[in-house]
């Protein structure tokens, strides 16, 4: 639902604290993971279409309680485990920047006193998700195969998405010359820039809590993904040392993912600018270096100037929702010609019908359908699912047309495990079919290759998995 919701309730591998107080500890956990659960207005989520690891779907872990428990089990788990000693990581931590990571930053120019700087009482803070203690092999996370896969229509629960429209439209008015000066060199209409911002950060309202140098610096330690979270890292250094922004300003997410617009400091470098013409892209402080900074992304994505990025359509029983995906575009006017309509009883735009368009149905037969344009893929390169993107692109219509919902209805289709929908992705794998990876996520390949699986077994084709299908194939 919102990364808040997948941030790290229960750290994979927690450590006992020094000579702790076990039980004001666990209470304290217990007490953050109901408070993160509970936390869903301002939602921060970390580029994923920049963390490659994370992937399609909406997973939600919504109950304080059932999180507690697993937390509580995990960490009885931890207790009865052979404790390592955090002073012995924190060593351990330091030799690494000094023997390891040290050499590279030298070699790509960066200075004694950035590095010291940076990693000034820098500590691996090992509450962070993910990590794996060192000499220890990675062990995939108890919650991954409990987390309960939410039906997509809880990613749209609309006290979510008003609060970015009711918020976008705020700021729309309060910086239309910004946006309109931002559009005119970039292209990208205000409302998505505006839909981007509300969802990453609640405009510039969420808390960025941690040292971005704390969160790399632990994460290319001791993560599962060391390499990526090294680049990163290193980037971050690079930041600091050309002078774009001064270390005590690196301030980040649980993901490392820094400010307004929640940009790994790769996606920094690459495509930060300033726009209020003070010399420095400020994406913390500045709101046109932030909306800009999100244009000059989307650009660099390939956004196409003068498309949305999809409408609302009623697909008829004979097309077949398999047709499903970024793969399979046909011109719009095809889709017509196969009986695809938009709602609301609306033409597609003339200058629409002979551009691509692909069909997008995010719960399969059970939820609303779409044909969208190129621009919801580039929408998908700033967060890697279709519900992200749909997200950022209703939101966008909102803010600028006002507030209605969606014609179509979601159908109550969640309820799943990750680790039901990963079984019935295997099944469907030693069939020879496609389903991307699987992860427990049903992405668009694994929604069609159900809908091929059910067309082919004299089923009607629901295009997404449900208890009955899992039981069927697993
Ligand atoms: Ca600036």
């Amino acid at each position: 639902m919102t990364a808040f919701l997948r941030a790290p309730l229960c750290p994979a591998g927690h450590l006992p604290l020094k000579g702790g107080d076990w039980l004001s500890f666990l209470l304290s956990q217990i007490f953050n993971v109901a408070r993160l659960a509970t936390r869903s207005e301002l939602p921060i989520s970390p580029l994923e279409g920049e963390m490659s690891g994370r992937t399609e779907g909406g997973a939600t872990e919504r109950e304080p309680r059932r999180l507690a428990a697993i937390f509580l089990s995990a960490l009885i788990g931890l207790i009865l485990a052979a404790p390592a000693s955090a002073a012995k990581i924190d060593d351990q931590f330091r030799a690494w920047l000094q023997n390891d990571l040290w050499p590279e930053a030298k070699a790509k120019d960066i200075s004694e006193k950035t590095f010291d700087a940076a990693f000034d009482d820098v500590k691996p803070n090992l509450e962070l998700p993910d990590l794996v203690m060192p000499g220890k092999k990675a062990t995939t996370p108890q919650k991954q195969h409990q987390a309960e896969f939410g039906s997509p229509g809880a990613y749209f629960a609309e006290k979510t998405v008003r609060a970015v429209t009711a918020g976008g439209r705020t700021r729309e008015a309060a910086n239309a010359r910004t946006l309109a000066a931002i559009e005119k060199r970039y292209g990208v209409p205000g409302e998505v820039l505006l839909a981007i911002w509300g969802r990453e950060t609640g405009f510039g309202a969420a808390k960025m809590p941690y040292d971005a140098f704390e969160v790399l610096g632990t994460k290319a330690f001791m993560s599962t993904r060391k390499e990526f979270f090294r680049t990163e890292l290193l980037a971050a250094l690079e930041i600091v040392q050309r002078g774009l922004a001064p270390v005590g300003a690196m301030k980040s997410s649980w993901a490392g993912a820094l400010g307004q617009p929640q940009f790994m400091p790769t996606s920094f470098l690459k495509h930060a600018v300033d726009f209020d013409g003070d010399g420095r892209a400020d994406i913390w402080n500045s709101v046109p270096d932030t909306l800009a900074s999100i244009a000059n992304y989307l650009v660099h994505y390939g956004w196409v100037k003068g498309r949305g990025w999809g409408f609302e359509v009623t697909v008829p029983e004979s097309v077949s929702c398999s047709l499903e995906g970024p793969d399979q575009g046909k011109r719009i006017s095809e889709w017509v010609a196969m009986g695809i309509k938009r709602v609301g009883g609306k033409a597609f735009p003339a200058s629409e019908l002979k551009k691509e368009g692909f069909l997008l149905m995010p719960a399969g037969r059970s939820g609303p359908a779409f044909i969208v344009t190129p621009n919801f893929y580039v929408l998908k390169e700033y967060n890697t699912s279709d519900l992200y993107a749909l997200f950022i692109g209703h939101g966008a219509d909102r803010i600028a047309n006002g507030d209605s919902n969606f014609s179509g209805s979601w159908g109550a289709v969640g309820g799943l495990h990750r680790s039901d929908i990963a079984a019935l992705q295997r099944a469907l794998e030693a069939k020879g079919y496609d389903v991307g990876s699987a992860d427990g996520l049903p992405g668009f390949k694994t929604r069609r290759s159900i809908g091929k699986w059910q067309a082919k077994n004299g089923q009607a084709a629901t295009c997404f998995p449900d208890a009955d299908l899992v039981a069927t194939l697993k």
